[in-house]
């Protein structure tokens, strides 16, 4: 009867559609990046990333998102990486892409903010409702950016393999914040190409 039970456990789990992987970087600025490293971000990839473990289920998703350490409390800089079957989340990684970024300026609001983008990218809403079933949006960081005037500010990043797809991608998740309840007075959004010379360009910010 008791192996019973724990087979039905097995079959309760949610399969996601592809295995994320999971990485921390305790600490990543310009600043460490270019005089630590001599601005290469291979090897400061290489020695400052943390591989954790695969997300394959729902079930693992949440139960990992609850034993996070509250991010900003830790350092500045510290990031957490989840990536689509362990894609390499390096910018040249991304030649057509772009990047939707999310500031959020309260520990409460990102918390929130984090279980609804992770629910829609991972979960697959973007992908089946916005972006013709493809599986544009590859990456997502979450990395502490405290400063004097924001001390809990967080900033959410999901990066697009194709950036054609930034405008109705921003606008779904924008969405889904605010079904969540959330107000935009501390959350911005913005969307900002990889390369230097697009960045320049940077379109659609979104404010209050
Ligand atoms: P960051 O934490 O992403 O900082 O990376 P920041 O200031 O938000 O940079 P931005 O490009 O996101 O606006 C810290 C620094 O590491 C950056 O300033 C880059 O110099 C470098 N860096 C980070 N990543 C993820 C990459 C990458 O994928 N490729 C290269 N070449 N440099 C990177």
């Amino acid at each position: 009867m008791k192996e019973k039970k724990s087979e039905e456990a097995v079959d309760e789990t949610h399969a996601l559609k592809d295995p994320w992987f999971l990485s921390y970087i305790p600490q990543l600025t310009p600043d460490i990046v270019k005089y630590d490293f001599k601005g290469d971000w291979t090897m400061a990839k290489q020695t400052l990333q943390q591989p954790l473990d695969y997300i394959r289920t729902v079930e693992e998703l949440w139960s990992t998102i609850n034993s996070l350490p509250k991010l900003h409390q830790l350092g500045n800089g510290s990031t957490f990486i989840f990536a689509r079957n362990n894609i390499d989340a390096s910018y040249e990684a991304f030649p057509d892409g772009i990047r939707v970024l999310i500031d959020l300026y309260k520990a409460a609001v990102a918390e929130r903010a984090l279980e609804v983008v992770l629910g829609c990218v991972l979960g697959e809403g973007i992908t089946q409702d916005v972006c013709d079933g493809k599986t544009v949006c590859d990456v997502l960081r979450l990395s502490s950016r405290p400063s004097h005037e924001s001390p809990e500010l967080l900033r959410l990043e999901v990066w697009l393999s194709d950036h054609t797809y930034a405008k109705a991608v921003s606008a779904y998740i924008r969405k889904g914040l605010k079904d969540a309840g959330l107000n935009f007075t501390d959350i911005v959004m913005g969307e900002s190409f990889f390369e230097k010379e697009k960045k320049k360009k940077k379109v659609g910010s979104i404010t209050k």
